[in-house]
């Protein structure tokens, strides 16, 4: 039979209804070559149902069949018979033997919000994106161990070899609103901020109050603290910055500021995405007091560092039950002590007081759209926990705002926690980020290591994303978090250079150093055509480079933004919402060659085949159209071509010859 023929996927063609209920009936499709096979089989739990063939259009035929759902997972594969050749046909495509990992899979009841799906998300973090209110500007080493403070904002656009958690730029919420047109300009549908809650620290990973934005970022009315004045207090660190974050007009200022930044978002169509650490919070924060700042404070109790009688001792797991006052007994995050492991398992009040911020800030007056979980899978002290975590987690916040997205930050296998209840989609490394750097560049993507392997073998890339992609039911996949670049990685442009390092190691300038714009093109390409929520990492549309974190976290270059990458982005981002397929097509792979893919993006009302051609020497290709549901005669024209030297919209048209068309690239 027809091999390149044979095609079906989850999508709204091939599963009607596209998001079925439980206990509901679903409509599963085949697509074959046009009387090409003599049966179709739906195999599902064990059993094999023969197909009906209820479609004959153009150069196919359509077989269908209708399940009953009830309210458990399904999982399932098709077989193919022509005379004495059967053929199975799963998530890769057809294959020799059956293996239950890559099935197809339906969720009944399984739900992601519909605004995410295929939406241009861009993430941002604050204090480097811009600066719209000086007054609110952290000093450098303001908020330090005892010594002299350095007061004076870091200069935006410079970078010290050490960019320390503690030195700040200045970038706000007033920044962002001043940049909404901008955003909106570029194309931007989502936006995804890193931490913005109370944190002595530019990243603010480490949360010190989860029930208020941090004034630095949001808004200061006044440098009056709430605590005890300086002289009393027995912390350690400077006191100004103490006292904006404690006083209370400020901490209520910055709330209503985030909530006018959401309505703002809102008001022009975007979403907004807040990150969410639950896996751990500061040790600022008053539940630890390991700074002791709150330690004698009118109206607060003692911290759990600081007492043995703390009503928060049970947050946290102190492994050393005689070393009060001042127990440092506990776990931190990957050791850092700035980062107390949280220990639901010992405290239901934890437990209820986090669902509570879970459900605050996607609720009225503030309306998020969802939340980033950071380290998610690390949460709690087994996997078994974790699970009953995120289940909870799910039901709490999907309660208070039913179309809020659920989307967690995990490096590794995510399967178990896309099964429906728990999140609703990840960061994409393994199935996007990684095999799209290892390809183009060679880099993996955190860049410590240069595969020559792995550059430009399309086997690998296929092999990599098939793999890793077979975790997501659809739903899932159309919302997954589709990154170049981002706060943890080095940025995507300096990856073309095929350097590692960071800044202070390798001198300035070297970051940019050898990059190649057009490389960064076709990730963009890559990215904008690809199933999922393509995420800019703020910055990298205007030309920035930088190694991993902390030099990945540059200030966005205003007025010195490279007008030729903004521009690209701003039309392919054009590209992508003008043409449905490109947002919630079908994908399907065509030819491949050394260094060069190719796949369709697909519907019946639309299809677009991309091409990428990493060679520095041009190519010519056959690509079958057909595949995709071309006419077997007509034209395809080039929508936007990317070269070494630039880029342009539109190209040659390319005439269609028994579905195939001969291109040049
Ligand atoms: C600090 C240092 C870093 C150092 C890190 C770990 O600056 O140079 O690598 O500690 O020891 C936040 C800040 C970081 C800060 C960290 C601790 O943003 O600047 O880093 O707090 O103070 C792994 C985890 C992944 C995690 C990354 C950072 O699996 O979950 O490391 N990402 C989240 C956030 C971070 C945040 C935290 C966690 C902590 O997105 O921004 O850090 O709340 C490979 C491995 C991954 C590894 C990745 C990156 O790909 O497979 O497992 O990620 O490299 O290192
Ligand atoms: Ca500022």
């Amino acid at each position: 039979f027809n091999r390149r023929a044979l095609f079906t996927d989850t999508s709204a063609e091939y599963v009607i209804p596209e998001e079925p209920a439980c206990f509901s009936e679903v409509t599963i499709r085949f697509r074959t070559a046009r009387n090409n096979v003599d049966r179709v089989f739906l195999v599902c739990g064990g059993q094999k149902h023969l197909m009906v063939r209820v479609e004959s259009k153009n150069d196919f035929d359509y077989y269908a069949y209708v399940m009953r759902l009830d309210d458990q997972k399904v999982s399932y594969y098709f077989e193919v018979q022509t005379g004495r050749i059967t053929g199975i046909f799963d998530m890769r495509g057809l294959v020799q033997e059956v293996n239950e990992y890559y099935d197809f899979i339906i969720i009944p009841g399984f739900h992601t919000p519909d605004w995410a799906k295929g939406a241009v998300m861009y993430q941002i973090y604050t204090d480097r994106f811009c600066n719209g209110d000086s007054s609110n500007d952290v000093l450098t080493n303001e908020y330090c161990y005892i010594g002299e403070p350095v007061h004076r904002v870091e200069d935006w656009g410079r970078y010290p070899a050490q960019m320390d958690v503690r030195e700040f730029y200045g970038g706000d919420l007033q920044g962002v609103l001043d940049k909404m047109d901008y955003l909106q300009d570029l194309g931007v549908e989502v936006i995804y901020f890193n931490p913005l809650f109370v944190s002595p620290s530019n990243h603010k990973y480490d949360i010190q109050d989860y029930d208020y934005i941090d004034p630095h970022i949001g808004k200061i009315v006044s440098d009056e603290g709430d605590l005890l004045p300086d002289g009393q207090r027995e912390n350690r660190f400077a006191s100004r910055y103490i006292d904006r974050v404690t006083n209370k007009a400020n901490l209520e200022a910055s709330n209503e500021l985030f909530a006018q930044v959401v309505a703002e978002a809102h008001r022009r169509g975007m979403r907004v995405i807040l990150d969410g650490v639950f896996n751990h919070c500061g040790s600022f924060n008053k539940w630890m007091d390991r700074e002791r700042i709150y330690e004698n404070a009118e109206g607060y109790d003692r911290g759990a560092y600081v007492s043995a009688d703390s009503p928060y001792r049970n947050y946290f797991d102190f492994h050393n039950q005689a070393a009060w006052p001042y127990n440092n007994s506990y776990d931190g995050w990957w050791g850092h002590d700035t980062l107390p492991k949280l220990n639901y398992e010992g405290s239901q009040e934890l437990m209820d007081c986090v669902l509570h911020v879970a459900k605050k800030w996607v609720s009225p007056p503030y309306n998020v759209d969802g939340w980033r979980l950071d380290v998610a899978a690390d949460l709690g002290h087994s996997q078994e926990f974790n699970h009953h975590f995120w289940q909870e987690f799910r039901k709490a916040v999907k309660e208070a705002n039913p179309e809020a997205i659920i989307l967690a930050e995990h490096y590794g296998n995510t399967r178990d926690w896309l099964q429906g209840n728990e999140w609703d989609t990840v960061m994409n490394y393994d199935a996007f980020m990684e095999p799209v750097t290892w390809f183009l560049t060679g880099m993996e993507k955190h860049s410590d290591d240069y595969r020559e392997d792995l550059l430009g073998n399309s086997e690998s890339f296929w092999g990599a994303m098939r793999h890793h992609t077979s975790s997501f039911s659809m739903p899932s996949w159309q919302v997954a978090m589709n990154e170049l670049s981002n706060h943890d990685h080095s940025r995507f442009l300096t990856r073309t250079n095929h350097k590692v390092g960071r800044t202070n190691t390798l001198g300035p300038q070297a970051a940019e150093q050898g990059i190649n714009k057009a490389v960064f093109r076709e990730g963009v390409v890559i990215q904008m055509t690809w199933t999922g929520a393509p995420t800019i990492y703020y910055g990298d549309e205007a030309g920035v480079c930088g190694f991993t974190d902390p030099d990945n976290r540059r200030t966005y270059p205003w007025g010195h933004e490279d007008q030729v990458l903004l521009a690209f982005h701003k039309d392919i981002i054009r590209l992508r919402r003008e043409n449905e397929e490109l947002r919630i097509g079908s994908l399907k792979m065509l030819e491949n060659d050394y260094n060069f893919i190719s796949y369709g993006r697909f519907n019946r009302k639309g299809q677009c085949a991309i091409l990428i051609n990493n060679n520095y020497h041009p190519i010519t290709k056959e690509i079958h159209v057909w595949e995709i549901g071309t006419p077997k005669t007509g034209k395809m024209k080039v929508i936007l071509q990317s070269r070494d030297d630039g880029y342009c919209m539109e190209g040659a048209e390319y005439e269609i010859r028994a579905g195939k068309v001969l291109i040049e690239m």
